[in-house]
């Protein structure tokens, strides 16, 4: 069975391609100027110079960039590259108003590219796409909430209906979105933490008890090993580099596990410094392992075996504080060199250097991302990395821990406001007696899940709180269908994207208002707040004048829906008016949260509950566990290859800035495929050749059309294209045991040339 017929998003060749060079160094004057240019184009310089000093600022807002956490010494303004561009992108002068939907039919917009579509600027008004019709037109907002609690209300049950989330929702708008969903009757809250990093909740959640990374900021100031594993900081957390540069700089010895080698784990010099200007760079990694796709099980049992061997464990902290070590040590034990050189690729001396480095340390943080949570087996190597932790007492210390590095900005305090499918009894026990009703019981779809319900018409109405659900899924063709499939899908967005376009029989847009924004409510000026990727709750405040006014804040959108809902027992028009009122109910709802109105007003915000961190595992057992884990095996036919999906440098998710990768040095292109020249070879191919990718499970063809073929030092039989191109290759039910993450970074392929 084939099922290559896209109807949904360009598929042309870049014609005008350029291979670079990759760079050896981030950061710098490049960047500097990177940024500058976005401002420029995007809001001018008066606005634009104003705009970037109020970014992670006391007053100001969350940079809407990523979830790396502010220093509380904090300069003029903390300049990244890449949060430049987030901001800048928010705050553009474009618009898509009312007349650009006039102009434009919707075929005509799913044939332009995902950079063209963000251009449009900033959604102004909210749009309906009724049934059958060409374009999107303006509706009223009274309208448009009636129409929608209409086709809830008319649902057989409320389990047909399906609320996503992105992760740049303030945790003041999730609590009340999830009450108003729950209030509703369903549990299906699918986020993007289910496509992202819900492989860590799950991994960290069994083994110490917290679904969250045990380490702060100031952590990075006292470890003396830090490995980062999976991730390319340089690009999607830039201001981890500083962090990075300056634990280096402290003697901090760093370790790279990643089969790219990222230009900013090279050496990095910082934008805001003179030294970085001028061009002076601080060399990051002290050893780089260019481990294969899928090898960290391996790399990091052979790093394990190593400790046990030489003795290097931490008898005292294992005895004290952790179960299940006998099974491991036996499993160890019993794991063969050869399997362990041959998954990971990387030489016995190679890992010796790793384990070498890591004995000597007393203090070892292990940062990751999505190079670890994105395989079938993503749980098992997030745990791995804990029995690495654990087998040197490197969790619960100060200057130690795990370090799951997250990335929208809020996606951590959406999860902590109940955005889950899969809600603990205390916290329904706890949101039902403060509302006075009675909370779904049932488990409810995540991601995966959701996308299946609505294939096989299970459920029918898809409402996005932000984001771009579509584009961010696995199988592009097969959620293209199940978003068809829907009644209704709605999404509260401030940019233009392809989930607008890949519709339900009726769709609607509702245009928010974003971070950078003011938003002013009966009672006055409001602000929302935000937790951190190391458990920070802190203040966001925008003071720009919104982009249109015709936008509703998230919480007003939520709160005139459950007014049209008739859930009238709860009284949304006061919170509304007034968002204290909301941080009332988070703080009597979600323990941590107690005083949050005195306490989120305080300077640098708050820090939640974590047992872990100070060494109280939080498991039913009080223990940390240490797990067993097989090396996955990833067999490949002759022709076969691995395909992991990842970010270019001017991207953010699906949101694409321009079609350049300035540091792997790819220009003008992202239908790319890059290759080690001797698999380039054997298949007789040349840079900037086309060809096909295929993906075959279970007898269904999946292609990806006209991927121009990029040298490039990667593992062999490796390739790596960007996401989301690449997103059709990737089966539905491909996906981590457990926790459901799509795995996005391991997907076996076959390339075909195609002839000029
Ligand atoms: N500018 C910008 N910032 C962002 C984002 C963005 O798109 N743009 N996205 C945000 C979000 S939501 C997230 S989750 C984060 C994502 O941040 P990252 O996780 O850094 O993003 P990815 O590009 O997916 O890349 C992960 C890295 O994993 C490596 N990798 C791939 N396969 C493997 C493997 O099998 N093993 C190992 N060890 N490494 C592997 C890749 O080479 C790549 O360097 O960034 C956040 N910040
Ligand atoms: N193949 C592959 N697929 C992946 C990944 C991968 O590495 N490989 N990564 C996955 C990961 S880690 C993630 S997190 C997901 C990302 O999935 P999503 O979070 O769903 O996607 P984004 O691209 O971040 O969403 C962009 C849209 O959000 C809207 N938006 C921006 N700011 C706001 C706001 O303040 N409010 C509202 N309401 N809307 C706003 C804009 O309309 C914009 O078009 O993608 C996943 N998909
Ligand atoms: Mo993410």
């Amino acid at each position: 069975m084939s099922n290559s017929e896209n109807d949904h998003s360009p598929k042309s060749r870049d014609v005008d391609l350029k291979i670079e060079k990759p760079k050896k160094m981030a950061g710098g004057i490049p960047a500097l100027f990177e940024s500058l240019k976005q401002i420029e184009k995007n809001v001018g310089w008066v606005d634009g110079a104003k705009l970037l000093l109020e970014a992670n600022q006391k007053e100001g807002f969350d940079c809407p960039g990523c979830a790396w956490p502010d220093p509380k010494h904090r300069s003029t303004f903390e300049f990244c590259e890449n949060g430049t561009k987030a901001i800048a992108d928010e705050a553009t002068i474009l618009r898509a108003n009312p007349a650009f939907f006039e102009k434009h039919t919707i075929s005509k917009l799913l044939d332009k590219s995902d950079r063209w579509l963000n251009n449009a600027g900033r959604i102004s008004s909210p749009m309906i796409l009724s049934e059958n019709d060409s374009h999107y037109r303006p509706i009223s907002w009274s309208r448009a909430f009636e129409l929608i609690a209409e086709k809830l209300n008319k649902l057989a049950s409320p389990d047909e209906a399906i609320f996503y989330t992105s992760g740049r929702t303030s945790n003041e708008a999730a609590f009340l979105y999830q009450l108003m969903i729950r209030r509703f009757g369903t549990n299906n809250l699918p986020d993007c933490s289910n496509l992202c990093h819900e492989s860590s909740g799950v991994g960290l959640g069994e083994t110490i008890g917290i679904g969250k990374g045990t380490v702060l900021l100031e952590d990075f100031d006292i470890a003396d090993c830090i490995f980062v594993v999976g991730q390319n900081p340089g690009t999607n957390h830039p201001r981890m580099m500083t962090a990075l540069q300056r634990a280096a700089r402290n003697g901090a010895k760093i370790i790279s596990v990643n089969p790219l080698a990222e230009a900013a784990m090279g050496s990095f010099s910082h934008p805001q410094e003179v030294a970085g200007l001028l061009h002076l760079a601080t060399p990051i990694t002290d050893l780089h392992l260019p481990v294969k796709i899928n090898g960290d099980v391996a790399l990091f049992k052979g790093i394990c075996k190593l400790i046990l061997e030489d003795k290097k464990t931490d008898e005292k902290f294992i005895v004290e504080n952790t179960l299940g070590f006998e099974a491991f040590l036996e499993d160890i034990e019993k794991t063969r060199w050869s399997d362990i050189l041959e998954s990971s690729g990387l030489t016995k001396e190679q890992i010796e250097k790793a384990a070498a480095i890591y004995c000597q340390s007393e203090r070892t943080i292990i940062c990751w991302a999505m190079g670890i949570t994105q395989h079938v087996n993503g749980v098992a190597n997030v745990q791995t990395l804990v029995n690495t932790l654990l087998l040197r007492g490197n969790i619960g210390r100060p200057g130690a821990g795990a370090c799951p590095v997250r990335g929208h900005s809020n996606v951590q305090g959406d999860r902590t406001m109940g955005i889950i499918e899969r809600p603990s009894e205390a916290f329904s026990k706890s949101l039902g007696e403060h509302f006075n009703f009675e909370p779904p019981k049932d488990h409810g779809y995540d991601a995966v899940n959701a996308i299946e319900a609505m294939y096989n018409e299970k459920a029918k109405v898809f409402f996005g709180m932000g984001g771009n659900f579509f584009s961010a899924s696995p199988d592009s063709n097969y959620v293209a269908k199940a978003l068809r499939n829907c009644d209704l899908t709605v999404h509260v967005s401030t940019k233009l994207n392809r989930s607008h376009l890949v519709h339900g029989k009726t769709a609607l847009i509702l245009p928010c208002i974003g971070r950078t924004e003011s938003d002013v409510q009966k009672s006055g000026d409001q602000f929302v707040s935000v937790e951190n990727s190391m458990g920070i709750v802190h203040k966001s405040k925008g003071t720009r004048k919104p982009a249109s006014e015709n936008l509703l804040s998230e919480i007003a959108i939520v709160c005139r829906l459950g007014e049209a809902l008739g859930f009238s027992d709860i009284d949304w028009k006061s919170k509304m008016e007034n968002y204290d009122l909301i941080r009332d109910d988070i703080a009597a709802v979600i323990p941590g949260f107690e005083h949050y109105n005195a306490r989120v007003r305080e300077e640098n915000g708050f820090e939640l509950p974590n047992g872990p961190r100070v060494g109280v595992f939080t498991t039913p057992s009080k223990k940390a566990h240490f797990t067993v884990h097989d090396i996955p095996k990833n067999t490949l036919k002759e022709d076969q290859f691995l395909l992991s999906t990842v970010r270019s440098h001017d991207q953010y998710n699906t949101t694409i800035y321009s079609d350049n990768d300035r540091y792997r040095g790819i220009k003008n292109g992202r239908r790319v495929a890059m290759m080690n020249p001797k698999d380039m070879g054997a298949l007789g191919l040349n840079a900037g050749d086309l060809i096909d990718i295929e993906s075959k499970y279970d007898d269904v063809i999946r292609r990806a059309e006209n991927f121009s073929v990029v040298p490039y030092e990667v593992p062999r039989k490796s390739i790596f294209s960007y996401f989301p191109e690449a997103n059709i290759l990737i089966p539905i039910h491909l996906k981590a045991e457990k926790s459901n993450t799509p795995a996005s970074k391991c997907v076996r392929v076959s390339v075909q040339k195609v002839e000029a």
